[in-house]
């Protein structure tokens, strides 16, 4: 036994797995098994009914994902966990749980663009009413709820343009009338924030992101009560989607898992400087992190986040025909949607990740058309900053006259 409270590292790497249980095996069994034999028929009677606990089949439950599940439930400060096979897989077994027709939910403006599409085109065909309100102000809340609103959701910092909401006064005013909270945690990740602490009933991710950190798998994870999680579990994601992670892709977050504290203190530094270097570039019109002061919501940032996060958004002041220019010449940092990985991505929201939304619904959820958005990865952040100033517009030249 150890004397005091494990530190997020060490959790991280150790929770949940003693390897003299496994033959003094140092990482967890990969568990590659799609079905479990029961003892006896009583027994497997029994395991369906609920009576006896154990593993019947991998959409339900599988031991390499469980390990993963007990891990994030302790790294998020919640009850009990779930790994899903996506992080829409997350959000779409979570909503398609704890949602009926007539409910209403209330969405943040800023939602990551299949999110967005999930919300608009999928819940409100099957009678679910959807309400955008501007969170970043939380009273705005309070005015929208009505006696249907059933779920709060949203993203901090947002996709892709890094509004935050504040974690603790949305939840006070969705639990006084009795509205569940989810909060899509991905680009903090609970090294940053930790959202059931501040009183969210439901963190989700795509673990895709950060979590896995090396870009080679796609996965989701989400954590909560034991209560809130048994039911996604058990209804969202064994019946309703079917979307359940492969032991494999376990193995993968539970690895990436073990670094996330040391690569996200490197994500962190290096968007802080890059960060700095934009802001004082004259071809830039404006930069979006939640660590610089200029940063509208910085307070709630310093207040809500333990760093800032390795994610950027920027608009140039040629807008983006300036933008796509830049994004050409750019010969280290790559072409690409996603985002938490080593390699620093850049990509254009407008007619990429957020290409779901029309422009017109660009434009009312404050997503700007000319808007760049970078992933900063963990090479030489020296090398990320040549990179870009090679490739930004450069001043005009004036004429010796
Ligand atoms: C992206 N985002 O490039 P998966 N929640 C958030 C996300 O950013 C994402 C998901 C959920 C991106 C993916 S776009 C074609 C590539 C905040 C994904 C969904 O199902 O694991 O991809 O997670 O912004």
């Amino acid at each position: 036994m150890r004397n005091r409270p494990d530190s997020f590292s060490t959790l991280a790497i150790h929770h949940g797995y003693d390897p003299m249980e496994n033959e003094g095996a140092l990482t967890p069994p990969l568990h590659l098994t799609s079905t479990f034999a029961f003892e006896t028929a009583e027994a497997g009677g029994e395991m369906f009914s609920g009576e006896r606990e154990g593993h019947i089949y991998s959409r339900i439950s599988n031991p390499t994902c469980d390990l993963l599940e007990r891990r994030i439930a302790v790294l998020e400060g919640a009850e009990a966990g779930l790994a899903l096979a996506s992080g829409m897989g997350a959000i779409t077994a979570t909503m398609w749980s704890l949602l009926a027709p007539g409910d209403e939910v209330i969405l943040d403006k800023t939602l990551y663009g299949c999110t967005f599409a999930f919300m608009q085109h999928g819940l409100k065909k099957f009678g679910i009413e959807v309400t955008h309100v501007d969170l970043t102000e939380p009273e705005n809340l309070r005015a929208a709820i009505s006696d249907k609103t059933k779920i709060v959701y949203f993203e901090t910092p947002a996709n892709p343009n890094m509004r935050l909401v504040d974690i603790r006064a949305v939840s006070d005013i969705a639990h006084a009338h009795d509205v569940c909270v989810v909060v899509d945690n991905t680009y903090a990740t609970p090294y940053l924030t930790q959202p059931v602490k501040l009183g969210a009933d439901i963190v989700l991710h795509s673990a895709t992101k950060y979590l896995g950190g090396h870009g080679d798998v796609v996965a989701g994870l989400l954590a909560g009560s034991a209560e809130l999680v048994s039911r996604i579990r058990l209804f969202g994601m064994k019946d309703m989607t079917g979307a359940v992670m492969a032991p494999f892709n376990a193995m993968m977050i539970l690895r990436g898992l073990k670094t996330l504290e040391v690569r996200m203190d490197r994500h962190c530094a290096s968007a802080m400087t890059v960060a700095e270097l934009l802001q004082q570039s004259s071809a830039v019109q404006k930069v979006w992190y939640p660590g610089l002061e200029s940063f509208e919501q910085h307070a709630l940032a310093q207040r809500q986040m333990s760093q800032f996060g390795g994610m950027i958004a920027f608009e140039l002041k040629g807008g983006i025909d300036a933008g796509r220019e830049m994004m050409n010449k750019l010969s280290l940092i790559t072409r690409a949607v996603s985002l938490g990985d080593a390699e620093t991505l850049i990509q254009h929201p407008a007619s990429m990740t957020h290409s779901t939304y029309s422009p017109e619904e660009r434009m009312a959820h404050g997503i700007s058309e000319g808007l760049v958005r970078l992933s900063i990865g963990l090479e030489g952040v020296d090398d990320v900053i040549a990179d870009l100033v090679q490739a930004l517009p450069k001043p005009p030249v004036r004429s010796a006259a």
